[in-house]
């Protein structure tokens, strides 16, 4: 043993290696040698952090000896994809513990208020210019798409992209937001090249890519022309817990339309977990050559957008707009054009999407919060903050509703719109990097050791907390069913679109009482604005509770269309299909399906019910031309 802690010493000093710093560490410092110089320092790094503990199991030189690079590998990734590297984390952690020790409040000196922002109602004026001006906006806009969390709250096994977002058709979530964006890209670049018709004739020379697009004009006469569309970059930023089956899933449906250059994955990398109130890193209970790492958050995304050149890059290319949203959100297209148009309208650096929020309800309130010192923000703040934060702060009831019947602090739905230019100007301060927070399990009062591990953690919408006060901060509040919410509809609000939508029944799946609408579904392309679906609807429509109609065409025009019972339009771009009359048949109904039974996929047995395809109408118009459906 001796002889191999001599021949260590001699390799040490051969390679101009102090190993003084491992004195503490003795089964580091035998095996120092195995170790790069860049691997040296990283060892350095740690045991200056206090970290000596990593090395107590290690082997003698000659054993596991590829396991003690591997570790190190784990360290330098851990140290290069956190801003200020595994010292500021272990540093941030120190500090973070010890308030958390001491029970003190995030928000000490902070008051909260309720914030004043845009209230848009569906359908009305300003609605529609809101609309309008989003739509036009598109053309400089980027969308993130945070999906490195795991469907574990939900039990699902899968990533969560890859549910459905509605079951009429089984369209899974990020084939909705691709076309999406992709019906916002055409409609964006449309309304771009109407401007331009109406100041030029257009040069066919100049676009380089060819797309037909019909103009539907408000007489109803079409025009025809070719034109080159400005691409919307889409960003995902995965986890290795969703990296690859995301992959897999674009790759497997030709990135569902759009073009593979034109998506990025970014992956999020884990972070250290904490063993005690000293910071000390915990160790991976299955192997004594690593850490044991958990996820950071969706707050990774800014560090890395930035880290990864792609906000320069969309800089450089001169667009405007940064669009965050969450892995399930299906409804959340029919909220973006008016929410982007109430930010270009206002100049907001920051617009976050809300909903009216009932009280204790598990989103975050949008909240102003006032220092003692004059600062105000306005910020989300967590739902398992808000009540205490009340109740600290002269709100002697907590979280409770007004007399709206709704909380006074709007509902963060995590849907986030950033000026990209004062966002870069931002990320270049801090690399990225969000105000963190720790959330450890105490094993008891004295709150001197942990349940288990904790790490640290942070949240996308928590960026707003660095900015200087003169940022202009706002948020955006719309309907909970317009803009999140499982797919349903009104019939009130469905009316003013023209059309006449029963009232919902109730049923019981997997144990829950549930409202259950028509099932009415459509591409993004036939319509994505509350004004491209009113020029689609014309007369007087109706729509019975029990039917289903799933609208997969571009020019589909219903005219006193009265439907009980299912139907399915499918239609290439350049057809016109005017859909009317009397559509009577068995249609589709909704069957209860048990949990359990593991029979059933995964994906249908956690949403309780299947659809049972009795009869329907089918139509398909490949050709084109004007064509007229009246059963
Ligand atoms: N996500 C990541 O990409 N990486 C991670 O490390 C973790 C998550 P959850 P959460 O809209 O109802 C948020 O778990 O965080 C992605 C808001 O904080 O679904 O509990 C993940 O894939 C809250 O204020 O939600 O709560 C998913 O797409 C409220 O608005 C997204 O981050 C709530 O969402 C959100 O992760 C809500």
């Amino acid at each position: 043993m001796a002889s191999t802690v001599d021949s260590a010493a001699e390799q040490l000093s051969k390679l101009g290696i102090d190993g003084a710093f491992a004195d503490s560490a003795p089964n580091l410092k035998k095996n120092l040698h195995l170790l790069s110089s860049e691997q040296v320092e990283l060892a350095k790094m740690l045991m200056e952090m206090g970290q000596s503990h990593l090395f107590e199991k290690w082997a003698a030189p000659g054993v596991d000896d590829n396991e003690k690079r591997a570790f190190f590998d784990q360290v330098a990734k851990l140290n290069s994809s956190y801003p200020g590297g595994l010292k500021s984390y272990i540093k941030t952690a120190r500090e973070l513990l010890a308030d958390s020790k001491a029970g003190k409040n995030p928000f000490d000196g902070f008051t909260p208020s309720v914030p004043t922002g845009e209230v848009l109602k569906f359908g009305d004026d300003t609605f529609i210019n809101y609309e309008q001006a989003g739509v036009k906006e598109a053309k400089n806009a980027a969308f993130v798409l945070v999906a490195g969390g795991l469907g574990e709250r939900l039990g699902y096994n899968g990533i969560k992209v890859a549910l459905p977002a509605e079951t009429t058709t089984g369209t899974c979530f990020l084939q909705n937001y691709i076309e999406c964006i992709l019906a916002l890209q055409e409609s964006s670049c449309r309304l771009a090249e109407v401007s331009n018709l109406a100041i030029s004739n257009v040069n066919a020379s100049v676009y380089e890519e060819v797309s037909t697009f019909m103009l539907l004009s408000s007489n109803n006469i079409y025009l025809k022309f070719v034109g080159k569309c400005q691409e919307i970059p889409f960003a995902i930023m995965t986890s290795d817990d969703t990296h690859s089956r995301t992959q897999e899933l674009l790759e497997s449906n030709s990135y569902f339309g759009m073009k593979p250059t034109q998506v990025k994955l970014l992956k999020q990398e884990k972070v250290a977990c904490l063993d005690d109130n000293d910071a000390r890193l915990a160790m991976d209970p299955k192997n004594k050559y690593r850490i044991q790492t958990k996820p950071h958050g969706h707050g990774d995304v800014h560090a890395l957008l930035y880290s990864s050149g792609l906000l320069k890059e969309w800089h450089d290319a001169g667009l405007k707009w940064v669009l965050f949203f969450q892995d399930t959100n299906g409804l959340l297209f029919k909220a973006i054009p008016a929410s982007l148009g109430v930010s270009a309208t206002k100049q907001y650096h920051v617009n976050s999407l809300a909903v009216p929020r009932k009280a204790k309800e598990a989103i975050g309130g949008i909240t102003r919060l006032t220092h003692a010192d004059g600062r105000s923000m306005v910020i989300n703040v967590e739902y398992n903050q808000l009540d205490p934060l009340l109740r600290a702060t002269g709100f002697p009831d907590g979280d409770v509703n007004c007399e709206t019947g709704y909380s006074p602090f709007p509902g963060n739905i995590n849907q986030l719109i950033l000026e990209l230019g004062p966002y870069m100007e931002e990320l270049k301060k801090t690399g990225g990097a969000i105000k963190e927070f720790v959330n450890p399990k105490y094993k008891d009062a004295s709150k001197t050791s942990f349940k288990s591990s904790t790490r640290l953690e942070c949240m996308m919408q928590d960026y707003p907390k660095t900015l200087p006060p003169s940022a202009k901060v706002g948020f955006t509040v719309m309907d909970t069913w317009l803009a999140y919410a499982p797919v349903k509809n009104n019939p009130e609000d469905a009316a003013k679109a023209g059309a006449q939508v029963d009232e919902p029944v109730q049923e019981v799946f997997n144990g829950q009482e549930v409202e259950v609408w028509p099932r009415l579904t459509w591409k993004p392309k036939w319509g994505l604005t509350f004004s491209e679906i009113k020029n689609k609807v014309s007369g007087s429509c109706s729509v019975s509770q029990k039917s289903t109609m799933v609208i997969e065409g571009h020019n589909v025009i219903l005219e006193d269309l009265s439907l009980n019972g299912a139907l399915i339009i499918d239609s290439v771009d350049d057809a016109e299909v005017r859909v009317g009359g009397k559509v009577q048949n068995k249609g589709w109904t909704l069957e209860p399906v048990d949990h359990k039974d593991t029979s059933v996929p995964e994906e249908i047995r956690i949403r309780g019910f299947k659809i049972n395809k009795l009869e329907q109408l089918e139509k398909s118009y490949s050709e084109p031309g004007k064509f007229s459906l009246k059963p």
